[in-house]
């Protein structure tokens, strides 16, 4: 056979193996195609090759390079075939069955939770009204959690049945300064802490859990978070506490919200209140608050001549609950997706 004649065959050989690959819509196509082209046995190529044998001996280094070269594009051709039917060309046999009226799967991505989304919520409505947000340790001090918030060593509130003791002082007898420890029972010990360190005017709120060994039940969990919130001038009244609750309550719940005040007593308040907001038809109990009690002003080396001021604190899981219609405290902590998945 004349060389020329052979590399003519070569050649058509290439354009027609790029064609057949290039129609090819399937996979299943594709691999027909290149048993017609590429197989071991009886391939087209094959049969091309057995043809260099009748090629002039002296013309056969040229032939068998250029059926090389022919092998290697006929193998490329289908390469690039394969890959846009696996996916990597835009007109695959996957694409062309992508539906994109249909629904997708989605991601499931994760969720902030309820509380942390309503502490946002919180700080971000109470800095509207000049209120910073500070924090506190969750493990407290005698005096901080006791002493300077004005409750004396024999009140109920300091008993162990009502408080989550780390360490009492007798235990550490042998320290350099032995104390009571305890995790905090009220987000009030901020207030303390700030008053020490800041001279008024003081506008601050703190957020934060509080532990108490209450029964869980469906408004009571030993673990909870409070808001505390404190403001100290020259000239604060118990007008200033409502309007700041009231607009807070309006803030959070909607204008449609009524707030009351019932008279209570707390050791670091006088006078000291209940504060109650009506809304959806009910009267809930928010939190306690009241001006802040000469005694404390004076255990953080205030004058209570010169300044007055108020305080409050609200229990955060309570006012979500109230929010979303939530009937159960204990929904917060199972960390049962289906729950938390709807804030
Ligand atoms: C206090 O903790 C005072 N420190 C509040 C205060 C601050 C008064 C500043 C005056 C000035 P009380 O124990 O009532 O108050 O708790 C406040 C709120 O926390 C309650 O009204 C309630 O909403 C919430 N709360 C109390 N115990 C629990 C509990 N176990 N689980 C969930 N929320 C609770």
């Amino acid at each position: 056979m004349a060389l020329q004649e052979f590399l003519d065959q070569l050649d058509q050989l290439v354009s027609e193996a790029e064609t057949n690959f290039g129609a090819a819509e399937s996979t299943d196509a594709l691999e027909e195609a290149r048993i017609e082209f590429l197989g071991a046995k009886n391939g087209k190529l094959k049969a091309v090759q057995k043809l260099m044998g009748t090629v002039e001996k002296q013309d056969k280094p040229v032939a068998g390079k250029t059926f090389n070269e022919t092998k290697g594009r006929i193998e490329s051709a289908f390469e690039v075939a394969h890959a846009r039917i696996q996916g990597d060309g835009s007109d695959t046999e996957r694409d062309s069955q992508f539906d994109p009226s249909l629904p997708g799967a989605g991601f499931k991505i994760g969720r902030v939770h309820p509380i942390t989304q309503t502490i946002e919520e919180l700080k971000d409505i109470m800095g509207r009204l000049g209120f910073s947000t500070v924090d506190g340790p969750e493990i407290e001090d005698d005096w901080h959690n006791f002493v300077a918030l004005n409750i004396p060593d024999d009140h109920p509130a300091r008993d162990p049945l009502e408080n989550f003791y780390l360490a009492t002082a007798e235990a550490n007898s042998g320290e350099k300064n032995p104390v009571d420890l305890l995790l905090r029972s009220q987000t009030s010990t901020v207030q303390i802490r700030v008053m020490e360190k800041t001279k008024p005017p003081i506008r601050i709120i703190s957020l934060g859990r509080v532990y108490r060994p209450d029964t869980a039940d469906a408004t009571h969990y030993p673990m909870f978070h409070q808001i505390e919130g404190l403001m100290i001038d020259t000239n604060v009244t118990m007008a200033d506490l409502k309007s700041v609750l009231r607009l807070f309550a309006t803030s959070y719940l909607g204008d449609d919200v009524t707030i009351r005040f019932r008279p209570s007593f707390f050791p670091f308040t006088e006078p000291s209140v209940e504060a109650d907001y009506y809304w959806n038809g009910q009267w809930i109990e928010f939190g306690g608050a009241g001006m802040v009690d000469p005694n404390v002003l004076t255990a953080v080396g205030y004058d209570p001549e010169e300044v007055t001021g108020f305080a409050f604190g609200l229990g955060v899981e309570r006012l979500c609950m109230r929010r979303h219609g939530i009937t159960d405290i204990r929904e917060f902590y199972k960390n049962d997706v289906r729950f938390l998945a709807q804030f």
